[in-house]
């Protein structure tokens, strides 16, 4: 790709960055932990049960964090304090697969790099002392010199640090959301002609050059009913003709470099009041984006959303309490029960938005709202999604029914959203001192259109 290669300078130089912030990290685990080296494993193909082929490799987020090698199996990252990492990489003289690829690129120079053709021989760079092992735990590892297997301390350290992005990190995930943009507007062209699920989803990886094992997360791609389905991962190869067309939501992401994306869009087929509502949904969604600054209470976004989700409903006829009452009541759960949103990056849902200190202590969510996987205030350079939705769950309407709220809801106008599924948008923003970025919407602006 020509953009990438444009970019190769200066993410030379931005990881260098990124490495010397690793370097600082693992120094000060390292010390807190009383440890003398740290070893991290990216982790080995798993079989499947009573079979010769192995589920689809990811490698581990710590491994990930050192470099951008998603596809290595079996190799290490093996660091001691004050010394160049050493980068054990495993390329085996196999001929029943591809092998890796010989190290190249913009982040090489950062590594003391050795090439291992037997797994075994990553033995012999093991240094000496107490080792603090990262990643998915062998037994024949212990033979490998004295280790603590994932010492909870050191990692809750690392985890809550990886809340602040580098800028090199950030630039992956700028990448990964111009990939998944690109994802989307195939999409939403799909969805505009005669087509299935199955295809839009074909549609979009086309688009972002992924195989389904290379995206972030199992794509949702929901026509109508579907949407109010949370995690659809099901994909219809029913084409649904234009006159049974009503809507369309799809959650589809991107990976650059081992970073992710997460982006969710509705379309309504047809100028209508689920458009309408769809409108007014991307307008509450930006307006909490632009919340998104240093020293906000993520809980509290959570809970404005459900305020402003309330009045939302209030305004289309469907709820008959006003917004904060109505959130108050708990009414708006039945048709938000989710999150607003998590931290992003490394993993799609990324690791640390319970944690108050690097401790490991732990901010529960509100009460009654368990789901909600970011409880820390918002600070700069951390990367979250922003997903507020509104559905129509069969299921949940029905507790709904059995509940004293029953009275406060429009049970007709209910009726009229149910063939639609639902709605949720989602965007990528970091905080920054100088105010919120959306990583989502500057790659849908990028593209040349600007997307709801
Ligand atoms: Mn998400």
């Amino acid at each position: 790709m020509t953009q990438r290669q444009k970019s190769t300078p200066d993410m030379e130089e931005l990881f260098a960055g990124h490495v010397a912030v690793m370097l600082d990290r693992y120094d000060r685990a390292l010390e807190h932990h009383k440890f003398d080296a740290a070893v991290v494993y990216s982790g080995s193909p798993h079989m499947q049960f009573l079979d010769d082929m192995a589920y689809p490799f990811k490698a581990n987020p710590h491994f990930k964090c050192w470099a951008p090698l998603t596809q290595v199996p079996d190799s290490f990252i093996i660091y001691r304090p004050g010394e160049k990492p050493v980068l054990a990489y495993f390329q085996p003289d196999d001929y029943w697969h591809k092998p890796p690829d010989d190290p190249a690129g913009f982040w090489t120079a950062q590594f003391d790099i050795r090439i291992l053709t037997e797994k075994d021989n990553a033995r012999t760079l093991m240094p000496v002392g107490h080792k603090a092992f990262l990643g998915e735990w062998q037994e024949r590892f212990s033979k490998w010199g004295k280790f603590s297997a994932n010492p909870q301390g050191f990692i809750h350290e690392l985890h809550y640090q990886r809340a602040w992005k580098t800028p090199y990190e950030l630039a992956c995930m700028a990448e990964a959301s111009a990939l998944g943009a690109l994802g989307h507007r195939a999409a939403y062209l799909a969805f505009c002609e005669d087509t299935s699920e199955y295809d839009i989803h074909l549609a979009y990886c086309a688009a972002c050059e992924h195989t389904d094992d290379q995206l972030p997360y199992d794509n949702i791609v929901a026509l109508n009913q579907h949407a109010a389905i949370l995690h659809y991962t099901y994909r219809d190869t029913a084409v649904i003709p234009a006159p049974q067309r009503k809507s369309f939501l799809i959650d589809a992401g991107a990976s650059y470099n081992g970073y992710a994306s997460d982006i969710t869009r509705t379309y309504s087929f047809k100028d209508d009041a689920f458009a309408e509502l769809i409108d007014q949904m991307d307008e509450l969604q930006q307006i909490i984006c632009d919340q998104v600054i240093p020293g906000a209470s993520y809980p509290e976004l959570h809970l404005d959303t459900h305020r402003a989700i309330g009045g939302l409903l209030h305004a289309a006829g469907v709820i008959t309490m006003h917004g904060d009452e109505a959130a108050e009541a708990g009414l708006t759960s039945t048709f938000f029960p989710h999150g607003l949103g998590h931290y992003i990056g490394l993993q799609v849902h990324d690791v640390g938005g319970f944690m108050n200190d690097a401790g490991g202590e732990r901010i529960s969510p509100p009460q009654g709202h368990e789901f909600l996987r970011l409880t820390r205030t918002v600070e700069s350079d951390q990367v979250m999604t922003i997903e507020p939705g509104i559905y129509f769950i069969e299921s949940l309407l029905n507790k709904l029914k059995d509940s004293p709220l029953k009275s406060a809801v429009n049970w007709t106008q209910v009726e009229k959203f149910i063939p639609y599924g639902g709605i949720r948008i989602e965007d990528n923003v970091v905080a920054t001192d100088n105010g919120p970025i959306n990583l989502t919407r500057d790659a849908f602006d990028k593209l040349g259109q600007s997307h709801s």
